[in-house]
């Protein structure tokens, strides 16, 4: 396969890179490129050059699997200097999405345009780096500070009529091909602008830079920041200048944990919804989804169904239940139409995707169903009964139980090999982890049926073993007692709070569960006593004992008073609790943290040995996808590898 090609359309020589999959800039790719300006500039029948990418995008960047390497020459910057300086101009033709070095390449061009559907963007930040070739020195260049601000220091890509209107882009285009070259033509009888680098930029102002400073702040980790810098610098310098001063920092982030866990979790994403073991393995067709129970979770998974296309039935156990879960469904679909994500035609469309009923008997051609009724053995074991006499046998009956056996669940139906667990996170139409947990019994093709319910969700699919908790939820209860067992001997709650936030949660473990309720816990460990296991007494059983459970009662590890969500530290909690704390102990906020990561990813090791999640990988997805993992760690395992 021939990286570059060449084709002639008259006077304008049409470059083709084609360096599947997505035309990532490699060494080689970097290579050509430069090679090719000097090719085409000494070739005197060529006046202007089309720059066109084969395949699903326009290129997609720096190739990170070469961040790890030391950066061999031609480096990107010189090979954005040399397009620019080419003495035929070039036109960048945008398909797919043009990201980072990509878009540094498309600014060396003396032209941009795209189809309606491209998108252009700099996301280096979400690697834990800034642009390193040109990024925060040309976009200003181009489109002026803010428009340079947005794009770099949040890195989300913009969609074509966007980067049109800011002037990212020169057109608009249909005929990806055809158009640029006739736009080079074009360009040729008309008076040539500036190459992006010589163009004037205006100075930042300090009100802008004051707001965007304390945005980039926010994000938790520096590359944003250090982008914004990079922006501002180049305000305050001559292009040379400005170009050294990113190519430093681009450099000493590259090197930084923040990007090598970023990088972590970037493959670790792309790899999870391809499971070796399902290569070839046919999934079963799933349009006509049923969902049992319209509560939060139900009318979550409804929502996420029929947002990606399904028809949903939403079965509910009477009819004012069902009218309650419609309401639900249709909340979520207002709720997008209120934030601008979804027009009114469109909410009227998905809602008119959704059914409910009380009858069981409307599920007979159901694809798939899943349950999401109350978390207790007895009323799962109904369902599923109900389900095993009116669907087909072929149908995938799926359980979104959290923490209770799938195969107890599944136990007595007929065609268990169609039965799988599908926990969701709630809100499930909007959290992307879905842990997928086949019984024993599982089909492959039901297992690969869950994986692709989950790329039709644009979900993250982690596979896990049964235990209790699987593997997000075993993880958090360690995570739980180990931060119970710091208080015990002496550490603040507060201070243990305050050390999660500061690596990088939003929130710490005890005033997670004041939001979201001790009791919840609480009855599962009531559960297991009431099944025989022994099951010791918690901190959060005495104060869930004394009515405290969390910001829904007023108290829980904090004190709350009536309409105001912030923490009080608790002298009533300490009374509660002190016959448990044993002395006083000042940890420093970074050890606690450490501390507690460790035990996660102690937690994370055992159930990598009892085969419960198959890669560290999963593990570290469930916690940066569920759990609030800071996403610039990594996750436990990736921060606390050797
Ligand atoms: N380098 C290497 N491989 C990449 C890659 C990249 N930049 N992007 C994607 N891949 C692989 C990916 O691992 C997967 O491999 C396959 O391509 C398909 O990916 C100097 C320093 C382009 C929008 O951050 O956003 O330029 O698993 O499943 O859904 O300033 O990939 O098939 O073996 O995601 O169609 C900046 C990252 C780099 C873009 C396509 N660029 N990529 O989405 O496919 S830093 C990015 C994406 C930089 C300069 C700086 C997406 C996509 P496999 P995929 P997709």
């Amino acid at each position: 396969m021939t990286l570059l090609t060449v084709r002639r359309d008259g006077e304008i020589a049409v470059v083709t890179l084609d360096n599947p999959p997505v035309n990532a800039i490699s060494e080689a790719v970097r290579k050509g490129l430069f090679e090719m300006v000097g090719q085409l500039d000494a070739d005197p029948e060529v006046r202007a050059v089309v720059l066109i990418c084969a395949g699903r995008t326009f290129l997609a960047g720096a190739d990170v699997r070469e961040f790890g390497k030391p950066p061999v020459e031609p480096h990107l910057p010189q090979v954005v200097d040399r397009i620019e300086a080419a003495r035929k101009p070039w036109v960048a033709a945008i398909h797919g999405a043009a990201l980072g070095g990509g878009f540094e390449i498309a600014m060396g061009c003396r032209f941009r345009v795209a189809v309606e559907t491209a998108r252009v963007g700099l996301p280096e930040v979400t690697l834990g780096v800034i642009p390193g070739a040109s990024g925060t020195v040309r976009t200003p260049r181009l489109a002026g500070v803010e428009a340079a601000v947005d794009l770099v220091t949040n890195g989300r890509p913009m969609p074509a009529g966007s980067a049109l209107k800011v002037g990212l882009i020169d057109a608009v285009v249909s005929d990806l091909e055809g158009d640029a070259v006739a736009f080079a033509r074009a360009a040729l009888d008309a008076e040539m602008p500036m190459p992006v680098s010589k163009r004037p930029l205006e100075p930042m102002p300090e009100e802008f830079w004051q707001k965007a400073r304390k945005a980039a702040v926010k994000a938790g980790h520096q590359a944003p920041l250090r982008a914004l810098d990079s922006i501002r610098f180049a305000t305050e310098h001559g292009f040379a200048a400005a170009m050294a001063h990113e190519r430093e920092a681009f450099l000493d982030l590259r090197g930084s944990d923040e990007a090598a866990a970023l990088r972590h979790v970037f493959f670790a994403e792309r790899a999870a919804p391809k499971p070796s073991a399902l290569k070839g393995i046919e999934p079963r067709p799933f349009k006509l989804v049923g969902v049992i129970g319209g509560g939060t979770m139900g009318a979550g998974i409804a929502a996420a169904c029929r947002e990606a296309g399904m028809e949903i039935i939403l079965i509910e156990r009477d009819e004012g239940a069902v009218a309650r879960g419609l309401s639900n469904v249709a909340a979520i679909f207002d709720g997008a139409v209120k934030r601008g994500k979804l027009a009114e035609a469109g909410r009227a469309e998905r809602i008119a995707g959704v059914r409910g009923s009380t009858d069981y008997a409307e599920l007979a051609q159901a694809d798939l169903v899943i349950e999401a009724v109350f978390e207790e053995i007895g009323v799962k074991r109904a369902v599923f009964a109900e389900l095993g006499r009116v669907c087909r046998p072929d149908a995938v009956l799926a359980t979104n139980t959290s923490y209770l056996d799938p195969r107890a669940i599944a136990e007595g139906l007929p065609h268990p090999e169609r039965f799988i667990g599908l926990h969701f996170f709630s809100p499930a139409h909007i959290m992307k982890l879905l842990e997928i947990v086949p019984t024993p019994d599982t089909a492959p093709e039901v297992l690969a049926t869950g994986f692709a319910l989950a790329r039709a969700l644009n979900k993250m699919p982690v596979q896990a073993g049964i235990c209790e908790g699987f593997i997000g939820n075993r993880i958090l209860k360690r995570y739980r007692a180990e931060a119970e067992a710091l208080v015990t001997q002496g550490v603040a709650i507060s201070e243990i709070d305050a050390a999660m936030r500061g690596y990088g949660f939003r929130m710490g473990p005890f005033e997670a569960q004041d939001l979201g309720g001790l009791d919840i816990a609480f009855l599962q460990r009531e559960g297991a006593r009431a099944a025989g296991e022994d099951v010791p007494e918690t901190l959060g059983d005495i104060l869930v004992r004394a009515g405290r459970k969390g910001q829904k009662t007023g108290g829980g590890w904090y004190d709350y008073v009536e309409g105001d969500r912030a923490a009080r530290p608790s002298p009533r909690a300490a009374e509660l609790l002190s016959a448990r704390i044993t002395g006083e102990q000042d940890l420093p906020r970074p050890e606690i943290a450490a501390h507690l990561v460790r035990a996660m990813a102690s937690e994370g090791a055992a159930i990598l040995e009892e085969g419960i999640a198959e890669r560290p990988e999963d593990i570290d997805l469930v916690e940066v996808h569920g759990y609030g993992f800071p996403r610039w760690k990594g996750g436990p395992m990736f921060a606390s590898r050797g």
